[in-house]
């Protein structure tokens, strides 16, 4: 018998073991948490510490104590602009301090110092295949600049840690300053026939965005809300955690950030954004290009249910109400496009979801997350190539993991090492013979 048809069978054989440990026996503690938290991912257990953002599971986010309509409406805005400066987000995330509009337009201007490109980064981004997807080609970008680390230069130079901050927030705001840029290159490399936009340095870190994308206002401000909402979630979600993990073993931020990015990639976490709209997409295919009714909704999302899928946008590990994200981008929707047809399916599955969510009886949430909605608006203002969508959300997810590796280092936090535990020392625990 070959190699994988042993391991088949060994993982046949174990199956039984992990399903009856936490059917049978996931309350049974082991110190002072389960065996179901122990094989599940440690939802509920408290071992990260962050004061950048905190999730609580009926209120949802709060950046540095602000609620999402505060920080929009508390934040500086450029001129004659609905949504604030990332920059002065940034400036609030490091600090917790609501910037004045000369301190958020002083982090602007850094920006701008910070923000050109290496020309490797586009020979690398242009020798990839065009079909890679595009999270690959971001990962790839800031990882591939880690030459350009201060931190990994301050280590190598005699590491001090009461210092070390000092070199991680120069590369956070260094490697910040450059990721619209590379974003937008991706974009209009891949999908716009090669033809890249040069960047406009007048312009804020959403501004210029949406003018490398090539996308008219009010797509600026939609960039702006659409970093500053997906910025951060606390810190024990797949791409925060990645990213707080490896900069704990001291890697520098492009190699942290590239992690955390590459665990955003994943369709349980950021990628559910590009499922959502592929699964709508899907259904229209289906009905032979109909714009579906409640009914062939409910069909659907059950037949997905069926085949054993999740409903991509829906449910969260900590969240146990609809997500402030979504209602944030549906009140969004509800004022400036409330009769695009997209939106009008999206507030169709929101009607029905959570009922046949809670009706199948699985999810401990059967409420939209913030991947729920995001398509929508990026569909209506042009931008249909959905796997980018988590590119999008990766700009913005960069904004919390960086403010948090940031202050790892000012901290002095530890080497993460939970400590593993075999098969064999649960069932011990249990008392199973
Ligand atoms: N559709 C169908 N089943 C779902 C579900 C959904 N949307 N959400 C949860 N479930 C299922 C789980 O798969 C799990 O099933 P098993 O017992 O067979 O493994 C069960 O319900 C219990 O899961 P849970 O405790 O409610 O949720 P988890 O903490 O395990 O997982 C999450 C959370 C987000 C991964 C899950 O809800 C999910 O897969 N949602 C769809 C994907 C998605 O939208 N992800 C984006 C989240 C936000 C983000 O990070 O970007």
């Amino acid at each position: 018998m070959g190699l994988k048809e042993v391991l088949k069978q060994k993982i046949d054989a174990h199956r039984p073991r992990t399903t009856r440990l936490l059917k049978e026996f996931g309350n049974v503690k082991l110190g002072e948490y389960t065996i179901e938290q122990c094989i599940g991912g440690g939802r509920g257990i408290k071992s990260l510490v962050t004061d950048i953002s905190y999730l609580d599971p009926m209120e949802g986010i709060r950046f540095r104590g602000y609620t999402i309509p505060e920080v929009m409406e508390k934040l500086p805005k450029p001129d004659g602009k609905d949504y604030p400066y990332v920059e002065g987000f940034w400036y609030l995330l490091l600090t917790g301090d609501i910037p004045t509009k000369a301190q958020a337009e002083e982090v602007v201007a850094d920006f701008k110092t910070r923000a050109q490109v290496p020309q490797y980064v586009f020979d690398i981004l242009r020798a990839m295949p065009r079909d890679e997807h595009p999270m690959v080609m971001f990962s790839a970008a800031i990882l591939v600049m880690q030459r350009e680390s201060k931190f990994a230069k301050f280590y190598n130079s005699g590491f001090n840690k009461m210092t070390a901050w000092d070199s991680m927030y120069e590369d956070a705001t260094d490697l910040l300053a450059k990721l619209p840029e590379i974003a937008a290159y991706i974009y209009r490399m891949k999908y716009k026939g090669d033809t890249p936009i040069a960047p406009d340095y007048s312009l804020d870190f959403g501004g210029n965005f949406a003018h490398m994308m090539g996308i008219k206002p009010p797509y600026d401000d939609v960039a702006r809300m659409y970093f500053i909402l997906h910025s951060d979630h606390e810190s024990g979600n797949v791409s925060a955690h990645t990213t707080h993990l490896v900069a704990s073993a001291l890697s520098d931020a492009y190699y942290s950030l590239s992690a955390g990015i590459n665990g955003l990639a994943g369709p349980l976490h950021g990628l559910a954004n590009q499922e959502v709209l592929g699964w709508i997409q899907d259904v229209y295919q289906k009905l032979g290009g109909k714009v579906p009714t409640k009914e062939d909704l409910v069909k659907f999302l059950w037949d997905t249910l069926k085949s054993g899928a999740v409903i991509p946008g829906y449910g969260h590990a900590v969240l146990r109400k609809t997500d402030p994200r979504y209602t944030s981008q549906r009140e969004y929707c509800q004022k400036y496009l409330p009769n695009d047809e997209l939106f009008t399916v999206v507030s169709m599955i929101y009607e029905v979801a959570p009922g046949i969510l809670q009706e199948h009886g699985k999810a401990k949430n059967p409420w939209p997350n913030v991947d729920a909605q995001s398509g929508v608006i990026q569909w209506y203002y042009g931008l249909t190539e959905y796997d980018f969508y988590t590119v999008l959300f990766g700009v913005g997810r960069a904004l919390g993991v960086l403010a948090n590796i940031t202050w790892d280092r000012a901290l002095g936090y530890a080497i993460e090492r939970p400590k593993s535990v075999t098969t064999k020392m649960l069932e011990d625990a249990a008392g199973i013979q």
